[in-house]
């Protein structure tokens, strides 16, 4: 398989697009899952209930193909080993990220049942995206010997971790809001949710901007973009839920940046 820079350069574009769809889909209603698909549930209590898959089991699924399609078309390389340095920063920052969120994020969560629906677009999202990172930094990618010199690279990748570990944290955090099998909805405390409602996607977010600086790429940038575009407004919405949920919400939070927004 070879390096087809159009093929990237319209992918990446597409994905772009996508969040750009859905900074304005969801700048009117978050995407109906979580405690957003749980509004609709009340609202709809008589309604036929739509097909669910359980947490654990829809998080494994959709997340699975982010690691397994880099996988496979490492496979597919020759020579089939991971020799230039675009593929070791695919493996380790990227591969990283989902080998955590498809084995241990999606077997420890506590969330509820995730629509059949929302599941279906989640795993074609994380084949298109998987692709995409993966085909650019296998076949296209090529850096310069000195390049984990480079500020890029070293501040890239110290923002890459800085947000891996607000993102991890938070979510084991808002975990341990519940007991097992509890489905309720409480005011995260700890960490940083003594600043921002959404500290689980200000990490996220920090993250793949990391990664999109260290890898210097196209298909990154487009993909940390497409990550502000989606999870930045969810940050909002569960702000304005918090709000509304609860009286004694601390006025002094923000919804995704400390002091800032
Ligand atoms: N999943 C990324 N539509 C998304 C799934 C939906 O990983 O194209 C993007 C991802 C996908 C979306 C994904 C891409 C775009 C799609 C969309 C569906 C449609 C859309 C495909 C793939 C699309 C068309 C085709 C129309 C254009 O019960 P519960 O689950 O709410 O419990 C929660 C719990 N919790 C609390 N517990 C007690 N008290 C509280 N106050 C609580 N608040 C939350 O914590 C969960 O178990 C857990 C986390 O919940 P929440 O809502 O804070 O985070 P969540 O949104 O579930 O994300 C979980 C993690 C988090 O670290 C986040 O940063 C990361 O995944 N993530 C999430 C979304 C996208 C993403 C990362 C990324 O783009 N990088």
């Amino acid at each position: 398989m070879q390096c087809a820079p159009s093929l990237v350069l319209v992918l990446s574009a597409l994905l772009l697009a996508l969040g750009l769809l859905l900074l304005w889909l969801n700048g009117h209603s978050p995407s109906r899952y979580g405690k957003h698909e749980q509004e609709r549930q009340d609202a709809a209590a008589e309604g036929r209930r739509a097909p669910h898959l359980p947490a654990r089991c829809a998080w494994f699924l959709q997340e699975l193909p982010s690691l397994l399609v880099p996988a496979l078309l490492l496979a597919l390389s020759s020579p089939p080993r991971c020799a230039s340095l675009g593929c070791r920063l695919l493996g380790c920052m990227f591969c990283g990220h989902y080998f955590h969120r498809t084995f241990i994020y999606s077997l420890f969560t506590r969330g509820r049942p995730f629509p059949l629906k929302t599941f279906f677009f989640s795993m074609l999202f994380c084949i298109y995206n998987g692709f995409l990172q993966g085909y650019y930094m296998i076949f296209c990618a090529e850096y310069p010997d000195d390049w984990c010199k480079d500020i890029r690279f070293t501040s890239g990748i110290l923002l890459f971790l800085f947000g891996m570990g607000i993102n991890i944290h938070s979510d084991v955090l808002l975990r341990q809001l519940r007991k097992p099998g509890e489905l309720t909805y409480k005011i995260p405390q700890g960490g940083l949710f003594a600043y921002v409602s959404g500290a689980n996607f200000f990490g996220e977010i920090l993250e793949w901007f990391g990664y999109a600086i260290a890898t210097w790429s196209l298909p990154a940038f487009a993909f940390a973009l497409f990550t502000l575009c989606f999870i930045g407004p969810r940050a909002h919405h569960h702000h304005r839920y918090y709000l509304r949920t609860f009286t004694n919400y601390p006025r002094s939070r923000k919804a995704l940046i400390p002091f800032i927004f």
